[in-house]
């Protein structure tokens, strides 16, 4: 029987749901208006006044903000509370340019700890629960995030944090953790050091996890459900935002519902900025309307993925965003043809006789772009042929040419030697930046 944490929320009508954010939206617009002037001076600029925005339908008529825009404003630039309302920050490196900062009143952090708890319940968590979070603690929102969510439920939270595989197994095989999180990578590395360890699944209790922070393929969640024996559940967030718990995934394990009571979700073209349709494929665009600190608006993810409004079994009617193949930037464009390293990571664990390790490189040699892609073979591979090692570059060619429409060199590398992480995985190299 499906549970939820916050029915009322989880299960509102459109109606009843468009009622609320509409009244939460223009709350949220005249309060940053009053309190943020940036975007007074940019609703000024725009010829938009608070008093324009009465419902979700006149969110268009609003400006977008861009990661830029917290930089531009680094530190506290577009905090909408006074310092001392402030009791937590978080930051965001990213892999390019200078880190941004978050911050959250203590109804933000109530806020972010009720989303999270959602996620949990959605996957089957209640206060008898153990939850191992292996995130990492500290600025990163995934440890403190999870953890709060996991403490609202009543679970008993077993805050590990990153490190030490081999003691992180021991903690989880001798504290009985039901639930664990971390990111996807770091789970099959657990997975994969559990073997080392000649520890099995069954000595583990694992009944899911939740898992997220970075792209990953249905592929990939077979591999984990397989390797750890539980239930591989998504989560999604991100720093400007609130952190994890922006959305998660019900038991129907087919894309993620939005907490839209908090967040108001669009897709836009991301090349015009045009609204699109429910359905169409397109960059993720959320505004905050609960946040007191730190309520962006418009805020343009570009993360890519579809929204649906499609009736989910699990009962709960909040949108459902489809599981986003990656961030526009982590698109490679290769001979003109537009990839996301999980379209390639989904060829390659299709196809079976490779571990879930790869890397991609991407060069320009004469003006012609070139992708080699890097992939562990498996333990049982290693000990075959040349001839039939051959054959299987060819084979992962084939089909890579075939699924993308581009055409790779394969090279087939031995066991664990690609590095392994404990957060977020790197997998493209892309020299062509650097030339
Ligand atoms: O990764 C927050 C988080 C922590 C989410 C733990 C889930 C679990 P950032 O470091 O700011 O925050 O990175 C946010 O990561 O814009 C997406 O591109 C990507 N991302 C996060 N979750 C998913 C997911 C955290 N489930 C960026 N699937 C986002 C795909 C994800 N991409």
């Amino acid at each position: 029987m499906e549970r939820y944490w916050n029915k009322e929320m989880e299960c509102a009508t459109l109606s009843e749901m468009k009622a609320l954010q509409s009244f939460r939206l223009s709350q949220t617009v005249r309060r940053v208006y009053e309190n943020v002037p940036v975007y007074r001076e940019r609703m000024d600029a725009a010829g938009v006044k608070p008093e324009d925005i009465k419902s979700v339908d006149d969110l268009y008529k609003l400006p977008f903000t861009v990661k830029q825009d917290l930089r531009d404003t680094y530190p506290y630039g577009l905090f909408a509370v006074p310092m001392d309302k402030v009791v937590r920050l978080h930051a965001s490196s990213g892999t390019t340019g200078k880190q941004i900062v978050v911050g959250y009143t203590e109804k933000d952090l109530d806020t972010w700890a009720e989303c999270c708890a959602r996620a949990l319940t959605a996957a089957g968590a209640t206060k008898n629960d153990f939850m191992h979070v292996s995130y990492g603690y500290g600025l990163f929102t995934g440890g403190l995030g999870l953890h709060g969510g996991a403490e609202k439920v009543g679970m008993t939270v077993i805050p590990v944090s990153t490190g030490n595989t081999a003691r992180q197994i021991n903690i989880l095989r001798d504290f009985g953790s039901t639930y664990i999180c971390c990111t996807p990578s770091y789970a099959l590395f657990i997975a994969e050091t559990m073997e080392e360890m000649g520890i099995s699944k069954d000595e583990i209790k694992l009944k899911a996890g939740l898992f997220g922070a970075e792209p990953w393929t249905e592929e990939m969640r077979q591999e984990i459900e397989e390797k750890l024996g539980c239930k591989a559940m998504d989560i999604y967030g991100l720093t400007e935002i609130i952190g994890p718990g922006v959305a998660f995934e019900c038991s129907e394990q087919s894309g993620m519902h939005i907490n839209e009571d908090n967040f108001i979700v669009e897709t836009i073209d991301p090349d015009t900025g045009e609204v699109l349709p429910e359905g169409s494929q397109g960059e993720i665009v959320f505004t905050c309307i609960t946040k007191e600190a730190f309520p962006l608006i418009r805020y343009r993810t570009r993360d890519i993925g579809i929204l649906t409004r499609e009736k989910c079994s699990c009962g709960r009617t909040l949108i459902k965003m489809k599981k986003p193949a990656g961030r526009s930037d982590d698109m490679l464009i290769i001979r003109g043809v537009n990839v996301f390293p999980s379209q390639i990571e989904s060829v390659l664990l299709s196809l079976g006789n490779t571990a879930p390790y790869y890397k991609l490189i991407v060069d320009r040699v004469n003006n012609t772009d070139m992708l080699e892609i890097q992939v562990e073979l498996s333990q049982e591979m290693f000990s075959d042929t040349i001839k039939s090692l051959e054959e299987e570059e060819k084979r992962i060619k084939n089909a890579i040419d075939s699924t993308l429409g581009i055409s790779a060199k394969i090279t087939l590398v031995e066991p664990k030697s690609i590095e392994r992480v404990e957060g977020k995985a790197v997998r493209v190299i892309d020299k062509r930046k650097l030339h």
